[in-house]
């Protein structure tokens, strides 16, 4: 498998799923500005849309969109348990929650990050604060989000979580979402991913 990635982007939580899997894995690093891999080859022509991440299998296919890349690497580690049985109702709240941090959180950091109005931005940081402190709550007085065992749902949000303190979103007094980052970032497989995706 590959997985076309740029550092620091939201190819972050594929790529603490494949760890956390224990999968071996290729990375190809995108140029997000040029749209270009490192031998030049224009990245369009892999993925028409322009955006990370992207995993092509060993037979040339290709599979787009973190909740779905996601989903794919858990099921090919079912010992690991990085998600819940399909077909179980807790398989359908794990879909609900990738699919909240793909479309209510990770896309309000765009105006964040693509140098948006100041009243833009003012609206996103207040926007972002209110789905974290939602977040915040949901954890009550567990490890992760659903409960004991770490799931492809904690390496999303540990990735957008990531991105907070960098623009400015304020997460003051939300503890139990910074221990969880903590702890999410203390595990060796996310170490690992994370010294990978900066190398
Ligand atoms: N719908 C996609 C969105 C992925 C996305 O927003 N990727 C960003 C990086 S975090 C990207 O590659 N943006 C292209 C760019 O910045 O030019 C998903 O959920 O996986």
């Amino acid at each position: 498998m590959k997985l076309y990635y740029a550092p620091g982007a939201c190819s972050l939580a594929p790529r603490i799923a494949l760890q956390e899997a224990g999968l071996p894995y290729e990375a190809a690093q995108v140029d997000l500005r040029a749209l270009t891999l490192a031998d030049g080859t224009d990245f369009k022509t892999i993925n028409p849309l322009g955006y990370v991440p992207l995993l092509e299998l060993d037979d040339g296919r290709c599979l787009l969109e973190n909740a779905a890349i996601l989903q794919y690497i858990a099921d090919l580690a079912p010992d690991k348990q990085l998600a819940p049985a399909n077909g179980s109702f807790a398989r359908y709240k794990l879909q609900e929650r990738l699919n909240f941090i793909a479309t209510e959180v990770h896309k309000r950091f765009g105006a964040l990050f693509h140098g948006a109005s100041e009243d833009l931005q003012t609206e996103a940081r207040t926007q972002l604060r209110a789905l974290f402190a939602w977040l915040d709550g949901e954890l009550k007085n567990q490890d992760y989000q659903f409960g004991a065992t770490f799931t492809v749902a904690d390496g999303y949000l540990f990735t957008v979580l990531r991105w907070a303190s960098l623009v400015k979103v304020d997460l003051g007094g939300l503890d139990r979402l910074m221990a969880f980052k903590s702890r999410v970032a203390a595990r060796p497989a996310v170490r690992q991913a994370v010294a990978d995706d900066h190398s």
